[in-house]
């Protein structure tokens, strides 16, 4: 599948785990979007709400970022958050972008990994999605969706008085996939 190792893209996954089994990625974006623009559970801050200052991308086959997709809508944030979608499939380059509506209206990137590299110079790791983009200062916030869709729930109040029963960590955070380890990326 590929991934970044301080900023190069290697088309060669390193060898998996000695026991076999599937662990999922560690997000390490973890930024967060708060009412008073305050540093958040972790990262720094200095993300405030702000009409048209952030943009999601996401894949239609990930449910990862389906959940930050929903509750997008749920929470009526379309002026506040862009939408984007990389194409429905993987490359030897990751998730890469296309023409029509699965271009990359925010900079015409061809891979998703150019958007973590112009994010992070230095980017190791998976290139996963969801990305949620802070247009302002041209950095990815957060490339994890529990924290995503809990920061959406909890920054936008002022916005958008609707309040989705998500707010426990616990309850959102990310599941290893069945019959794994159990590892977490929360
Ligand atoms: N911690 C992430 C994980 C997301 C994730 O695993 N996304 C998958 C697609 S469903 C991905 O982009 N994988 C690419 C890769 O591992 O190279 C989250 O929940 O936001």
């Amino acid at each position: 599948m590929g991934l970044l190792i301080d900023g190069q893209w290697h088309v060669n996954d390193p060898p998996p785990a000695e026991d076999g089994r599937y662990r999922r990625t560690v997000s390490t974006l973890r930024n967060w979007i708060t009412s008073d623009g305050e540093a958040g559970p972790t990262g720094r801050g200095g993300f405030a709400p702000e009409r048209g200052r952030y943009h999601l991308v996401v894949a239609m086959t990930c449910p990862w970022a389906h959940r930050t997709v929903i509750v997008r809508k749920l929470k009526k944030l379309e002026d506040f958050v862009g939408l984007s979608y990389v194409a429905p499939r993987r490359s030897d380059q990751g998730w890469i972008f296309d023409e029509g509506e699965w271009r990359d209206e925010l900079f015409g990137c061809a891979s998703l990994h150019e958007h973590y590299t112009r994010s992070e110079s230095d980017f190791s790791g998976r290139v996963t999605v969801p990305i949620l983009w802070d247009l302002q200062t041209s950095r990815i916030v957060s490339n994890e969706s529990a924290d995503i869709v809990r920061m959406f729930n909890d920054a936008f109040c002022d916005v958008s008085p609707i309040r989705l029963p998500i707010s426990t960590p616990q309850a959102n955070a990310p599941k290893s996939m069945p019959g794994t380890s159990g590892s977490t990326a929360a």
